[in-house]
């Protein structure tokens, strides 16, 4: 047998690097104090494979909160965090109650529901713009950076500026098409169009992908056929490739929005651009492409 020491982490958000080890508590439902629910390592060489790679090992517990002498843990659910989310079924973070799939996201800087998206847009009330949609408290968009837990300030979404008393001289659409049944619309995606930048016509941005709606992915490249990525420096327009995965209902009109930051010499501009169904129910395919469709951005 080989024996080797780690030291204990205290940082409960720390990564578990090889020769540490982290213990992970729950709180009793009897009385609400702590109790040690199990341990997670990463040994230094595994004894088993010692020429490969070792790998985090996690070491389940008994549960003393409900009886104290217990020395068995076979009986309990692989829930270390025991947050009611077993390891093997949907939990992406099993040493942290909070974070599980599915868990409720807020501006707070924590990533709770693991799905590594560092900017989310949410709906707000802008107070300076005069629009015909629906619903007020979506008539304006700001950024959430969810790895600082900061929000942007509130400015008018691109269902706001493309409505008729929110000045289309501001409002930037793309059309994607579709294929399909008109019952069970897809997407054509990848959807790649040329994005004008009007706020960096004179001074040439930096521009980064800040988050989209409705389930779209957006990157940006400086050529129709690539390479896309979230952010590119010193240009005066953009090639915007939008991607978008679930069938859409039957609709036509805007089927969501992507943001964009504008980052030049003159200051930061949150630019949306809103998402739209086109008629056509064929995808026009771009030459040397990679299987893309060329979707038309306006301005
Ligand atoms: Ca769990
Ligand atoms: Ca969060």
């Amino acid at each position: 047998m080989v024996v080797t020491g780690v030291s204990l982490l205290t940082d409960p958000a720390a990564p578990i690097e090889r020769g540490t080890a982290r213990t992970v508590s729950c709180s009793s439902s009897r009385d609400q104090e702590p109790w040690r629910s199990g341990v997670a390592w990463f040994p230094v060489v595994d004894p088993a494979r010692p020429e490969g790679r070792a790998h985090q090992l996690r070491l389940l517990l008994p549960d003393v909160s409900v009886d104290p002498a217990a020395t068995d843990a076979s009986a309990r659910e692989a829930d270390l965090d025991c947050d009611q989310h077993p390891a093997a079924n949907n939990d992406c973070d099993d040493l942290r109650s909070a974070y599980y799939n599915g868990a409720a996201e807020s501006c707070d800087g924590f990533d709770t529901n693991c799905d590594s998206q560092r900017f989310i847009p949410q709906g707000c009330t802008p107070t300076n713009a005069a629009c015909n949609v629906s619903n007020p408290a979506t008539a304006g968009v700001q950024i959430c950076d969810d790895t600082a837990g900061t929000l942007t300030a509130c400015t008018p979404s691109a269902a706001c500026l493309c409505s008729s008393a929110g000045g289309s001289a501001y409002c930037t659409k793309c059309t994607v098409d579709f294929t399909g049944s008109a019952a069970t619309k897809a997407a054509c995606s990848p959807s790649v169009g040329k994005v004008t930048l009007t706020a960096c016509e004179a001074t040439a941005c930096d521009v980064e992908v800040v988050g989209a709606t409705t389930g779209w992915r957006a990157f940006i490249g400086t050529a129709e056929t690539g390479p896309f990525t979230n952010r590119v420096v010193g240009v005066h327009n953009v090639y915007l490739e939008a991607k978008f995965g679930p069938m859409l209902a039957p609709t036509t009109g805007s089927i969501g929005e992507i943001y964009l930051r504008l980052t030049s010499a003159s200051g930061t501009t949150l630019m949306p651009i809103q998402m739209e169904m086109g008629a056509d129910g064929q995808c026009a395919p771009i030459p040397n492409g990679m299987g893309t469709s060329r979707m038309t951005c306006s301005p």
